[in-house]
């Protein structure tokens, strides 16, 4: 497999016949949702044995990426040592390298030294069962600094796979720039060498322009200027809803959704669960996967009061003359408090307990 990639100085030619699997928000639980059925877990194990099969190598697949929230929840003492080894045993099936890019679900108060201090993931990441990708899939790092700790596989040198973890400052507005050019300190580097082609995968408050929240939003348009990489693809995680495939700035960006399905919203009811694949030569493929109906997986007196929640909302809405907002899911109450003008450490405390809230 290590013939596959040209290695670092791009001596050898590009292999561009290659694809990666990217996989969005997994959100392991030992308990589920409060809007799901007790299969959540069983269910979500499931959805990614079926990637397991998807990524081939024998039908080009490279590499998988999961693009973030790996575990639901991040106080350490509840997840459980069974829920952690079910995840290693998953993670280890697949029969080409597993790269995770870390999302804020993975970090304790967003602080990225927390992954390998003590959440979940860093126990994940030390079993072996998959790989860091922050920075180049090659050699992993965080801040300017190389992670020793961790060895990127051998087969995948020189592969054209970067990732951008979940960056606490994503939505100031004058921090967050500052914040992805130093998290992309050494992609331009290499970004053009040896492949003209390559993949980022992120966790990021990305929106296809036009439909961008008002509290949680980093520009596309934005982030393709600082890529400024002609011929790069972006995946990200992060925003459950699936936006498909779409272009900003010269960049095309991708997003399928969660794989999980534990936050009950209205397109959670009806979207077809689905992964990417991606190639330097096809870009994103949407590979829809078996899922249970929706009518299975969520409690239905739950949707019926989400529902009714949303009418009485609208009601409500239209008596005052607002527009309408999505009060659903815990993501719509966050994004509310993160509009209220709060000290950051105060807002952060309060997305922190909505959000484990919601695995109470
Ligand atoms: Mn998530």
């Amino acid at each position: 497999v290590s013939d596959m990639w040209p290695d670092r100085s791009g001596r050898r030619d590009p292999v561009t016949d290659f694809k990666i699997l990217c996989v969005g928000d997994l959100h392991f639980s030992d308990r589920p949702p409060s809007s799901c059925t007790d299969t959540y877990l069983d269910d979500l194990f499931n959805l990614v044995a079926q990637t397991t099969v998807i990524a081939d190598p024998r039908e080009g697949y490279g590499a998988v990426v999961w693009a973030g929230d790996v575990f639901h929840v991040k106080t350490p003492s509840r997840n459980s040592h069974s829920l952690v080894q079910r995840v290693i045993e998953a993670a280890s099936a697949y029969r080409v390298p597993l790269f995770v890019v870390p999302g804020n679900h993975d970090m304790s108060y967003d602080r990225f030294e927390s992954i390998l201090e003590t959440q979940p993931l860093g126990t994940l990441l030390r079993s072996g069962a998959c790989h860091l990708l922050s920075g180049w899939a090659d050699s992993p790092s965080w801040g300017g600094q190389l992670i020793e700790v961790l060895d990127p596989p051998t087969q995948v040198s020189g592969l054209p796979l970067y990732g951008v973890p979940w960056l606490q400052d994503w939505a100031d507005q004058d921090a967050g720039p500052r914040a992805v050019l130093a998290a992309l300190f050494d992609f331009q580097d290499r970004f053009s060498v040896p492949h003209p082609r390559g993949l980022v995968v992120t966790h990021a408050p990305f929106y296809p322009p036009g439909l961008e929240l008002p509290y949680e939003n980093y520009p596309t348009a934005v982030f393709s200027a600082q890529l400024n990489a002609p011929g790069w693809d972006v995946y990200y995680g992060h925003v459950h809803e699936a936006h498909g495939i779409y272009q900003a700035g010269c960049t095309t960006f991708a997003n399928m959704g969660a794989l999980s399905r534990g936050s009950l919203t209205e397109h959670d009811l009806t979207r077809v669960v689905s992964v990417a694949s991606w190639s330097p030569d096809s870009g994103f493929t949407q590979i829809p996967l078996r899922y249970r109906p929706s009518g299975e997986v969520f409690r239905v007196e739950e949707i019926a009061a989400a529902r009714q929640v949303q009418v009485d909302l609208d009601n409500f809405l239209a008596q005052v003359g607002v527009a309408t907002i999505e009060i659903t899911s815990i993501e719509a109450v966050v994004a509310h408090v993160q509009g209220l003008g709060l000290e950051p450490a105060v807002v952060q405390v309060v997305v922190d307990l909505l959000r484990e809230a919601q695995c109470a």
